[in-house]
Formats: structure tokens, sequence, C-alpha cells
């Protein structure tokens, strides 16, 4: 049950606080060229992100929750994102940043006005819990992580901050065991109550799982060069058909953003080329890299069932987690997460957020792929409505699980699901291996 007041004043919060990461990733460090540019066809122009999640606001909480009527209903199409694709949004006739930023704000007040006369009513399922408002702020988050993966690609001058000081440093992961064993059985898989989720991750239901092995941390930078040392993206052996044909025709050998000079390894990070930190985990592989590394170690990635058991199920109490440590939000000393580092930690970190079986690192630092495909949660129904999960159900997009250093604590949970198709290297994905046991 939700206090009402407090539940508001927690939206606003977070509304405020969600809005300044959107300025401080758009127009505070970017001029008008630069947030007008296409810095990929894979992406959208930054001011295109900064005029949807307002306009994608005024639908939900002005249009829908409030009863109030349209501001601007001509540039709906603009922001709709299924009519046009990234790579002609540059030139669509976009709201310049300037009148983006005017009308996301004058949004943005309507909906605190209108928020200090709403009513949660219980009968009405977008207000029913605070649905909706959550699922807005959660919009922003997750665009300002694509907004980050903009940065990543753009190039010019570095306008983002190396990192935040003063957080934990990275643990030597180096003694910990390689694999932990979670034993066959029963657990819940998804949610039926948590007032943050998606229609993806609902509704809970009973997964019989078997025994299986899956590594303790995600791999790391070194052990992902020693497969390409080992000539991996030359033996068809370790790919599928459909990642040997990836790796022919894209003429990828090594993770994006990798740059090889002699012997030595370089990134690229937000415009700053750095030796590449061996400890880290590995970060901006497709599916079908991820997926050939895990056959050349003898393994194979996790299913999303897998990597949700290890996650959250507590096999002592036979409970399941919101957090692998627990139901306690996340802290920097339980999780990478929140755009505080703009990397990865080094694998092995975090012991205070390991699951009840000993994994590391599931929420936070890198987006793991899986090898399963995205489908519903059986009893799945569309809410509120398909184009955020259901048009992409089917073989085409592959599962990503725990969010990234990137992913803010709001935007993830133990039941949180992500996907991509299995060719994409643009998101903060990185993965670990399972194996049957
Ligand atoms: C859940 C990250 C795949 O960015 O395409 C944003 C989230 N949905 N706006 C995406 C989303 C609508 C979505 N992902
Ligand atoms: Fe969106």
């Amino acid at each position: 049950e939700v206090d009402e007041d407090a539940f508001k004043q927690l939206v606003a919060d977070e509304l405020e606080r969600v809005r300044t990461r959107s300025f401080g990733l758009t127009t505070d460090v970017l001029d008008e060229s630069e947030l007008t540019a296409q810095h990929s066809r894979l992406m959208s122009p930054l001011v295109w992100d900064l005029a949807h999640v307002g306009n994608y606001e005024e639908l939900w909480l002005l249009r829908e929750a409030a009863g109030i009527e349209a501001m601007r209903p001509e540039i709906d199409d603009l922001y709709d994102a299924f009519e046009h694709p990234r790579s002609e949004r540059p030139a669509l006739p976009l709201l310049s940043p300037t009148e983006a930023r005017d009308y996301i704000g004058l949004v943005r007040r309507k909906v605190l006005d209108s928020l200090a006369v709403a009513r949660l009513d219980p009968s009405k399922p977008l207000l029913a819990d605070g649905f909706v408002y959550r699922m807005v702020v959660q919009h922003e988050h997750q665009h300002d992580e694509t907004m980050l993966g903009t940065h990543q690609l753009r190039r010019g001058d570095p306008v983002l901050p190396p990192a935040t000081d003063g957080l934990p440093a990275p643990t030597d992961g180096s003694l910990l065991a390689e694999e932990v064993l979670v034993a066959g059985g029963p657990f819940v898989m998804g949610t039926s109550t948590d007032p943050w989720a998606y229609d993806n991750e609902r509704p809970a239901y009973v997964v019989e799982q078997p025994s299986f092995w899956i590594d303790t941390t995600p791999v790391s930078n070194a052990s992902y060069r020693a497969f390409i040392e080992a000539g991996g993206y030359d033996d068809p052996r370790w790919w599928t058909p459909g990642g040997w044909d990836w790796r022919t025709k894209s003429g990828k050998r090594a993770p994006a953003f990798w740059v090889r000079e002699g012997t030595s390894w370089f990134r690229r990070r937000f415009g700053r080329l750095e030796p590449l930190p061996d400890t880290e985990p590995v970060q901006h592989v497709c599916y079908f890299e991820a997926d050939a590394y895990a056959r050349w170690a003898g393994k194979r990635l996790p299913t999303e069932a897998e990597w949700e058991k290890a996650a959250s199920w507590d096999p002592a109490s036979r409970s399941k987690r919101r957090y692998p440590w627990g139901d306690a939000a996340p802290t920097s000393s339980t999780a990478n997460l929140g755009q505080l580092r703009f990397h990865p930690t080094g694998v092995g970190s975090f012991p205070a957020g390991a699951s009840a079986y000993g994994v590391r690192q599931l929420l936070g630092d890198v987006w793991e792929w899986t090898s399963t495909s995205f489908t519903g949660h059986p009893g799945f129904c569309v809410f509120p409505y398909k184009e955020y999960s259901e048009v992409f159900f089917g073989d085409d997009y592959k599962v990503l699980r725990g969010g990234s250093w990137a992913t803010d604590p709001l935007a993830v949970r133990n039941t949180f699901r992500n996907w991509d198709y299995p060719i994409r290297r643009q998101i903060f994905a990185g993965f670990r291996c399972a194996r049957t046991a």
C-alpha cells in the first residue's frame, strides 16, 4: 500500500533527478550542431531523445493520466519511435534544442501541477500503485543510457567527466572460484507484485530449473583478449552459422572501440584513448561474439532463467530477492550503477553485492547477453501498450540482463529484461558463461 503524499514527493524528486541527467548529456555539454547531428546511423540525434522523453511524459502523464488535451498534437508523429527509423530522424523537422527545452519544461510544469491534485485511484490500472509515474521516470532513464551510447559513438573532443572520485576501489577477484553450482530445483521467475515492473516481467511463475554452473564474474578484457589471440575470430568452429555470417560480412575482429597498436591494446572511451584495462568486464561485444567465446571456453551462455535464478533465488529460505544481495536499494558498495564511474569495475568487485549463490556483479557493470530469445512469460498481458514489449517478441531479439554502469538503480532489478538484435555492439553489454552440470 502506497502512502500517496510520500509517493508524490518521490515522483517529483525522481523526475527532477532524471531531467538533470538528461540535460547533462545534451544541452549542458554540446552545442546546437552536435545536438542535431547524426553521430551514428544506429542512434537518434540527441535532440530527438530530449524532445521524445518530454513528448512521452506529455502523452502518459498529462493526456492519459490527467485527461489534459494535447499541447502540440502536430509534433507527436515526429517523436513516435515507430513512425521514423533512427537513421532518418536527423532529416525530420525536429524542434531545435531551445524549442525542445522549452517544450519539455512546459510539460514538466504541468505534470507537477497535475501531480499535486492527482489521486492514485486503485480501480484505474494506469494509476494503481502509481504505475504510470514509475513507467515515465524509467523511460527517461532508459533514454539517458541510450544517449550515453550515442556519446560513445560520437567523434570529437571529450565532453563527459572521466569518472566520479571517492567510489569503492575494485576488489581483486583473482582468487575467486571461477564458477558456482546452482543446484537444480524450482524457483520463481518474474514478478506479480513489483510496482516498478513492466508487462514483460510479469507474471511470476515457477520454473523447474536443472542444475547448472555459472561464472562467478563477467568475462574480463584479458580473458576475451586470449580468445582473440588464440585465433577465435578466424575459427568457424566457435561460431554459429548466423554468427559466422556476421563475423565474415562485418570484418570485425575485436570488440567495438578496441584499437590494436603493435602488440598492445587500447580502447576509445568517450573520446579518450586509454590502455585496455585487463580486469574490467569486456563490453561492446555482440551476442554472436559472446556466444563464440563461450563455445571456445568449453561453455555456453546462460539461459535467461539460469541468470535470474542465480541472481534472485535464495535456496535457504526458498524465496526471491529483488536484488542479488537482498531487498535493500543498491549502494556504491553493492553495484556499479547510475553513471558514476563511466566504465565497468574490475571483475570480482562488490563482495557485498553477491547473490545467495555467491555470484558477483549480476547487477550493474555490463548488461549480460543470455541465450534466450525475447518472448512473454506464460500468462503475459500487454500493459499499457504493445509497442513497449510485445511487438519485439520472437526470434529476432536476444534478452540481456542486469543493467550496466550506465543504468540507473531505479531502472533495474533482478526481473528487469532488456533486448537487442544479436549483431548490436553499441550498448554497454558483456556476458558471463554457464554450463550444464
Ligand atoms: C527496453 C531499452 C529496449 O530503448 O528500445 C525506450 C526502451 N522503450 N522507449 C529501447 C524504450 C521506449 C527500449 N529498451
Ligand atoms: Fe522511448
